[in-house]
């Protein structure tokens, strides 16, 4: 009698966590994308560095143009946007905090962010190394010339991580100096306070060319010390959400890999049937109420933003002043990285 009555209470008790549970869930799952569509706007968490208001305060950068295809996706409009700046060591507590919908942020996707964070990474937007930055006149030319000096980095980045790592590995004894914001880092750096800065290549490429006074004076070295595959970030926990990002974000690569562009997208609209490209967009347009989104929504997202290849030229490549390489970030057709998962 004993025992049934402890058996009992088990189960009952299971039984109330597993409801608890599920009610926790339930509550939870799809929760942000409905309330996107209630609040009619996208909150965007993004920096300085990838995404920064240009000269008449309009926000620009890859991590931006992300955001824009999101709100042109789920929203209709690719100015339904709201965009919050976010320090290295605010951008995870915002998200998790349910301050921002997505963090869209030059971001690194790692292990332990991804296990201990309640947070869920999603595509890989901008595969990216950690470098370092040299005034020309150091005359220093690879990163082992670094031993014994100062070095300035962001505080709450896996950049500084990587440098105490790479200096106590290389027995380089760097003096590792973190700054809370990158303007202190960088303007330390620029003072002469630091004999290199380091950080992402992409962030150097873009302090160098927006930052220095004259950016001839200043070497970004060949030595690249990590892996950095950065890309939005969403809550764990909300799969419809994470869904929408997820396939928003491939329908920009995979129309490059189709060779649909902002150009020729009308063209593709009205194709009907009649090829690949224009068979794809309506295909996935009909696709878009399965992911909760409404049809038309790859044709919005790449009418906003352009394909993968178009947003990278734009804002770090060909056509911007970074002038950047594709590298890692090229097509895989291409030799590159990126590689979209089939649609169908
Ligand atoms: N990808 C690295 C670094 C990201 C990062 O925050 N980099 C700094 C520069 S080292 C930055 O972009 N800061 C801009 C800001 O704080 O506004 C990470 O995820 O930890």
């Amino acid at each position: 009698m004993f025992y049934k009555n402890e058996v009992l209470r088990l189960v009952i008790s299971l039984s109330m966590v597993v409801v608890t549970m599920g009610t926790a869930l339930k509550a939870h799952a799809g929760s942000t994308l409905e309330n996107i569509k209630l609040r009619g706007e996208v909150r965007c968490g993004v920096n300085a560095g990838f995404s920064a208001k240009n000269s008449v305060g309009k926000w620009v950068g890859l991590d931006v143009d992300i955001c824009r295809a999101l709100a042109a996706a789920v929203l209709g409009s690719d100015q339904k946007v709201k965009y919050l700046p976010l320090s290295a060591t605010q951008r995870l507590a915002a998200l998790q905090n349910d301050d921002i919908d997505v963090l869209s942020r030059n971001t690194t996707f790692t292990l332990t962010r991804d296990a201990s964070l309640g947070l869920r990474q999603t595509v890989v937007t901008y595969y990216d190394g950690q470098g370092f930055m040299v005034p020309v006149k150091s005359k220093i030319v690879r990163a082992a010339q670094l031993k014994g000096k100062v070095v300035c980095v962001q505080a709450g980045t896996t950049s500084e991580k990587n440098l105490l790592d790479f200096s106590r590995t290389q027995g380089l004894s760097i003096q590792a100096t973190p700054f809370e914001k990158l303007e202190a880092a960088t303007g330390n750096y620029f003072l002469g306070q630091c004999a290199a800065f380091t950080a992402d290549a992409s962030t150097l490429a873009s302090t160098r060319t927006s930052n220095a006074i004259n950016p001839a004076e200043h070497q970004i070295l060949p030595d690249l010390i990590s892996k950095e595959p950065l890309g939005p970030l969403v809550r764990r926990g909300d799969e419809e959400w994470f869904n929408a990002v997820r396939w928003v974000i491939s329908s920009l690569i995979e129309a490059e890999e189709l060779g649909i562009t902002q150009a020729n997208l009308e063209q593709v609209k009205a194709g009907g049937n009649a090829t690949t490209r224009s068979r794809w967009l309506a295909s996935t347009s009909a696709t878009g109420p399965a992911l909760g989104l409404s049809p038309g929504w790859t044709y919005r997202a790449l009418l906003a933003a352009g394909n993968y290849g178009e947003i990278f030229n734009r804002n770090l490549g060909d056509k911007s002043p970074l002038q950047l390489p594709r590298g890692l970030n090229n097509l895989w057709s291409q030799g590159g990285l990126q590689y979209a998962i089939p649609f169908f």
